[in-house]
């Protein structure tokens, strides 16, 4: 097994392990502890079936089934399919999950600690996936916001990105608010954190996902989310993930930004998504 670091500032890549190798409880344990220390772990070449994931997932934590039931894997409900693809003219998955940036589930009261991928059919010349690390947000900010950010809180929200869809028709653009609104409402989260595992400050919050921050005027919150979109998205600082087949992706949701770039048109592209929470051992 061999074991480099992605990037300077987030993560690490193994190679040579197959999926017996997972079996042994230390091998999971240096997956994770990559996850923690990296952010983000990338295993190369993982030829392995949806329940083999969800195994695999399960002693990470607990896998929690996605939310709409006719986007879950038939015979694993804890994977969701990320697919553009359709058969028979239906789509087989969601289409274009998470494509802006994020940090998954910010909108949550309490979001999973991990998210994984597996790359069952991916191409190699777009659909790219781009991560950031949180931490790394944190040490850019200027002092100055750093002062002006310290103790606060930040409102996050989920009805900048929400679609309509069928469930919303005939609704007024208001009465579609309203409803968005009631089903998730916003939720407050401190804007510094400290990684429970590193020790280390990072900075919760993705302009995408952010209504406002707590006590900032309007000026100061277009601001601050300029300033961190640029900081999120400086290509010096940001890994562009490019899909092989089988590649297993996993990350912490808290301190990884991240967004799925475009496919090009008429290639397909799927992946299979587990969310996974908290269980005991693993809770932090
Ligand atoms: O499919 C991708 O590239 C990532 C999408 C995403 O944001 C997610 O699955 O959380
Ligand atoms: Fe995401």
């Amino acid at each position: 097994m061999q074991i480099k670091e992605i990037t300077p500032f987030i993560g690490s890549e193994m190679t040579g392990v197959g999926y017996e190798d997972f079996r042994r409880p230390e091998v999971v344990e240096q997956l994770l502890d990559l996850v923690h220390r990296r952010e983000l772990a990338v295993v190369r070449g993982l030829d392995i079936t949806p329940g083999q994931q969800v195994e695999l997932a399960s002693r990470i934590g607990r896998p929690v089934p996605f939310l709409m039931a006719k986007y879950r894997h038939p015979e694993q409900p804890e994977i969701m399919i990320s697919s553009n693809a359709r058969k028979a003219n239906r789509p087989v998955g969601v289409a274009r999950v998470g494509n802006f940036w994020h940090q998954d589930s910010s909108y949550m009261k309490d979001p999973a600690p991990f998210t994984m991928l597996h790359g069952v059919q991916v191409p190699s010349t777009s659909g790219h996936t781009l991560y950031a690390s949180a931490i790394d947000v944190y040490e850019r900010l200027p002092q100055e916001w750093k002062d002006k950010i310290a103790g606060r809180t930040a409102l996050h929200t989920v009805t900048k990105r929400q679609r309509i869809s069928a469930e919303h028709v005939g609704l007024s653009i208001a009465e579609f608010k309203a409803l968005v609104a009631e089903e998730h409402p916003p939720t407050e989260h401190a804007l510094v954190q400290e990684d429970p595992y590193t020790g280390r400050p990072f900075l919760y919050g993705a302009p995408e996902y952010l209504d406002s921050v707590t006590g900032f005027d309007a000026n100061e919150n277009a601001e601050f989310f300029a300033l961190l979109d640029r900081l999120i998205q400086d290509p010096e600082h940001v890994y562009t993930h490019r899909w092989t087949t089988n590649d297993l992706v996993v990350w912490k949701t808290a301190t990884t930004y991240h967004a799925a770039t475009e496919v090009e048109p008429g290639v397909d592209r799927t992946v299979h998504r587990v969310s996974i929470g908290r269980d005991g051992s693993w809770a932090a």
